[in-house]
């Protein structure tokens, strides 16, 4: 994989609204156009500073990237990506995932919860959705900076009502051999699993991401839903979600099964506990040459920190 040297910009991409309004992700869905072209209209610094598209007023209080960070160009979002259900070759999966069938579509929320919840993808595209620009950072050692369009979990969580005994979510993603024959060389039990505590399903950074760069998530990055939790690894970012499921049990996760040593369930982004192969101390950030120094929580600890008091990060990684 090599990222080509003549990148676009990310701006002739986002400054395209137009584009966006006619994207497919919202094309007949008014609610959502509607608001997103409420936010777009007056923010036209947003791709800079990272502010929120914000459908309410809790949806503005989210971190903001560095001014020394620019969102990773699209074509590089979309064509530098770990999917292993497709292809163990981060440029292969692009093409590999280009038929992916995600409509119909059908997600289950269910488990612990008073109100089980099954939606279709119209019923998940006509959410009211916000725009979050993260970062993201590979467990490998790469990072990203992705302006994501989704909904909070929490939003979907709350409609399901956990009951008291939910402790977890437990969550995981589509599978199918017919459409990913060369997921026997994946190496890992499919299909794919991911877990959260609840607190952390229920932070308002949690996010559920249906598009990037303001259209329809590409195949490739998980299409057409999937869970985005920037302090974590990238691989917590379990793709194709078919299924949640609110548990009192701590869920078995595809990485932390297939290699405990390695991986734990948390998973957090911490610069001080290495990868028993190589030190993640610092990052390659995608588009840039040079590395840059990985941050606690992924530069998200103001907001995510109290989540883990008293907690010992070295042993429970
Ligand atoms: N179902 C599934 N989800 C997955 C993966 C995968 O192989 N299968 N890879 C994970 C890893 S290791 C990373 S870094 C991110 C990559 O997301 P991206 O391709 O959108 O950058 O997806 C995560 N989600
Ligand atoms: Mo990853």
């Amino acid at each position: 994989m090599s990222i080509p040297d003549s990148e676009i910009t990310p701006e002739s991409v986002y400054r395209n609204r137009r584009a966006i309004m006619k994207s497919a992700l919202f094309a007949g869905t008014s609610l959502a156009t509607v608001s997103l072209y409420r936010a777009f209209a007056p923010k036209p610094a947003m791709e800079q500073t990272g502010e929120a598209i914000a459908t309410q007023a809790s949806d503005f209080a989210y971190p903001k990237i560095g001014p020394d960070e620019t969102p990773t160009p699209y074509d590089d979002i979309a064509s530098y990506n770990n999917y292993y259900e497709f292809s163990t070759s981060k440029s292969e999966v692009a093409h590999a995932a280009r038929n992916f069938k995600t409509d119909p579509w059908k997600l289950e929320v269910g488990g612990l919860v008073e109100n089980p919840l099954t939606l279709d993808l119209a019923d998940i595209q006509r959410r009211p959705m916000v725009e979050r620009v993260y970062r993201m950072r590979c467990v490998e050692g790469w990072s990203m900076v992705i302006p994501w369009i989704g909904f909070p979990l929490h939003s979907l969580l709350e409609e399901a009502k956990p009951s008291a005994a939910a402790k977890y979510v437990a969550f995981q993603s589509y599978y199918d051999i017919q459409q990913m024959p060369d997921s026997r060389y994946a190496g890992i039990e499919l299909p794919y699993v991911e877990g959260l505590r609840l607190d952390e399903a229920m932070h308002p950074l949690t996010l559920l991401a249906t598009g990037l760069y303001g259209k329809s998530l590409p195949n490739q990055n998980g299409a057409p839903i999937r869970l985005v939790v920037p302090w974590k690894y990238g691989f917590k970012g379990i793709k194709s979600i078919v299924k949640i499921t609110l548990t009192d049990q701590q869920p078995p996760t595809t990485w932390s099964t297939t290699n405990p040593a390695e991986y734990g369930f948390y998973s957090n982004v911490n610069p001080e506990v290495d990868h028993p192969r190589w030190s993640q101390a610092t990052e390659r950030r995608l588009g840039e040459s040079g590395r840059r120094p990985t941050l606690m929580f992924n530069g998200y600890g103001d907001e995510v920190a109290s989540l883990y008091a008293g907690m010992d990060l070295k042993r429970d990684f």
